[in-house]
């Protein structure tokens, strides 16, 4: 047996509840030892993770580490939320009963962890001192030292932050068993495989991976999944799958902050570290706050006000390059302490490669393995053609090493919202950008977004589906509650943040190219929107939204094809008719919707039929 209480004295855990969490688990997991982790044992944490070979040297202070081949994304089928409520049963957020969850992951879980260290990791997800401290506390047990060293770069980890709480209680109990991952029938019919998050009981369970959002649990499943639903539950925020960025005019000194959604693996992390295209750049800064998860709340001011929980960035390696996000590979560049996961690795050199981190692969193969640990030399012939990096591959970074971080990321009120956007992957239909001034046409606009399906999750790339705001994987009320609360929480605004749907990703019907350049480029429609924000310029008004005028963009310095700006700035109003039926079908499934979201429904149907 260990001495349990021993090893909390030892690490100064004074908080009697959080003692109690561990010592039960502890013993249900059959731990072999238990570990207390503070910020400050990282670099101890990372030695040992090279001695025992679950990280090699990617130069100097930067580390690569492969997942278990059949674990390298979310599985959104074996993702549940579970509460002791039918009524928060909703389409996407697989809702269970917590009395059939609870008992089940418990279970599975009995002796899974025998022989293995259980590492003990409280964090804050949120600036410190924030109003919403009390929903963003948590301590997250885990088998695994990656995942400890990962939790360590995008979470704010240290005992201080449970023995501070007022109310002993008010944490999130996190466990992350990581279980067998040669033996649990992955995408069979006999898949062991749970990620249950008991929202009512404020406790994550989470069995079978030790990969991204399965096993980081104070970021998608508390961050998202519970923190949507304690805001929810109280009234008080939303919690949403958004990043964060701010816009200065260094000419007038003003700022604007923008927040928004995108499904995963369509450009969040991109847009929040983006710098100004050259021929801007003397004008206009962009800073970072966040790029993947914001909790929004009305100030006392009655602005609306957004954080970003997390302290690190876990982002998509493929394609970033020097061109498409400079912020990036600064951010990850030597003495970082970042960690890559499933890209290309040479073990001579210890360099790390991924799809289009150079436009062709490295020349000499010598010592590349690809991310599955094959020698690329000794690739079989139906290997050959196989990307190097897994799609899903990524880098963990901290917000510390973002060169362009906001200065104020840490204000424990967050920073007040001007705009707020929706978008994705749609190859026609959908323009350059369309601002929503109407708060229900904004919140219906979010529900209805749709785009294709990425690598992010298990499935099938390419095919179009609806992702409400982009929240479809980290839903955890019915969609009936979650737009109810959208329109209560926006709505108790004085000044209310202006919408926008944004789209970077039209291409051309007969040759597939993109229609926008994108990246750093995108800065151009949202100063459009800022500027539509403060007055000094109008658009066109369309049955789906205000739209620019070329002339309303700025466009120096741009690379465009001829006729590319204009199919970006036109609504093509029958496309638009068949896509009202489609969303008609979609709103259908989640009975209850609020009558204003219908109504923001008919009243563009209308428009558009006005058109026609
Ligand atoms: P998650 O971390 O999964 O939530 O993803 P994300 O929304 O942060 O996506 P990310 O910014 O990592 O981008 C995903 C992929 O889209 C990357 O391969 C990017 O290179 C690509 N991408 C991002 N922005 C643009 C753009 O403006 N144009 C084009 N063509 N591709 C883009
Ligand atoms: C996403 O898939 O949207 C991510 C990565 O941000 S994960 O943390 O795995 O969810
Ligand atoms: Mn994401």
């Amino acid at each position: 047996m260990i001495d349990v209480d021993a090893v909390l004295d030892a690490a100064g855990v004074k908080n009697s509840r959080v003692r109690d969490f561990v010592r039960q688990w502890a013993e249900h997991i059959g731990a072999a030892r238990v570990e207390v982790v503070n910020a400050s044992d990282d670099a101890r944490l990372i030695e040992e993770a090279l001695e025992a070979g679950e990280l090699q040297p990617a130069g100097e202070g930067r580390y690569y580490s492969r997942s278990h081949p059949k674990d390298t994304a979310r599985s959104e089928e074996r993702t549940v939320v579970a509460t002791n409520n039918a009524a928060d049963k909703g389409v996407y957020n697989n809702w269970k009963p917590a009395s059939e969850m609870r008992p089940l992951l418990t279970e599975r879980m009995k002796g899974a962890s025998a022989g293995k260290t259980m590492y003990v990791v409280p964090y804050l997800m949120a600036p410190p001192g924030s109003p919403l401290a009390s929903y963003a506390t948590g301590v997250q047990l885990t088998d695994t030292r990656t995942v400890v060293l990962h939790m360590n770069r995008m979470a704010r980890v240290g005992v201080e932050f449970v023995n501070d709480l007022a109310d002993a209680d008010s944490f999130v109990r996190g466990v992350h068993v990581t279980g067998d991952l040669d033996d649990l029938g992955h995408g069979t019919p006999e898949d062991q495989r749970y990620f249950v998050t008991v929202a009512d009981e404020r406790t994550i369970l989470h069995y079978g991976s030790s990969y991204g959002g399965n096993a980081l649990l104070g970021k998608i499943a508390h961050g998202l999944r519970q923190g949507a639903y304690d805001g929810w539950r109280s009234g008080e925020f939303l919690a949403e799958q958004f990043m964060l960025l701010g816009i200065t005019d260094k000419q007038t000194g003003k700022t604007w902050h923008v927040c928004g959604g995108f499904p995963s693996a369509s450009g969040k992390t991109n847009l929040a570290m983006m710098l100004a295209p050259d021929a801007l750049g003397d004008r206009y800064h962009v800073t970072f706050y966040g790029d993947d998860i914001a909790w929004l709340r009305v100030g006392e001011d009655g602005k609306i006000y957004g954080i970003n929980p997390e302290n690190g960035v876990f982002g998509v390696a493929k394609d970033t390059n020097e061109a498409t996000n400079p912020t990036a590979v600064r951010s990850i560049a030597e003495r970082t302490g970042t960690i890559f996961t499933n890209v290309a690795y040479n073990e001579k050199t210890q360099d790390v490669w991924w799809e289009g981190k150079s436009p062709e692969p490295p020349a000499d193969v010598t010592g590349w393995r690809d991310w599955q640990g094959t020698l690329i030399s000794e690739r079989s012939p139906d290997q050959k053609g196989a990307p190097w990096a897994h799609p899903n591959s990524r880098f963990t970074t901290t917000l510390a090493n973002v060169p362009n971080m906001a200065g104020d990321y840490e204000t424990p009120q967050g920073v007040p919202i001007d705009a707020i956007i929706f978008g994705g992957r749609t190859r026609d239909r959908e323009p350059l950008i369309r601002a929503i001034t109407d708060l229900a046409e904004g919140v219906y606009d979010g529900l209805t977004l749709g785009a294709e399906a990425t690598f992010a999750a298990e499935g099938t790339e390419g095919v179009l589906r609806y992702d409400p705001m982009s929240m479809r994987p980290f839903m955890a009320t019915s969609e009936a509650a979650y737009a109810a609360h959208w329109l209560k929480i926006i709505g108790a605004a004085k000044e209310q943040p202006l919408f926008a749907h944004v789209n970077w990703f039209q291409r051309d019907p007969q040759d597939g190219h993109f229609l926008w350049p994108g990246y750093r480029d995108n800065l151009r429609p949202l100063l459009w929107l800022m500027k539509l924000k403060d007055g000094e310029v109008t658009g066109r008004q369309t049955p789906v939204g205000i739209v620019p005028t070329a002339e309303e963009l700025e466009l120096e310095g741009i690379d465009l094809q001829p006729g590319d700006l204009e199919k970006i700035l036109t609504i093509d109003t029958d496309r638009w008719r068949q896509e009202m039926a489609h969303r008609e079908e979609h709103l259908r499934l989640f009975p209850g919707l609020p009558e204003q979201i219908w109504e923001a429904h008919h009243r563009v149907t209308a428009a558009l039929d006005a058109e026609a």
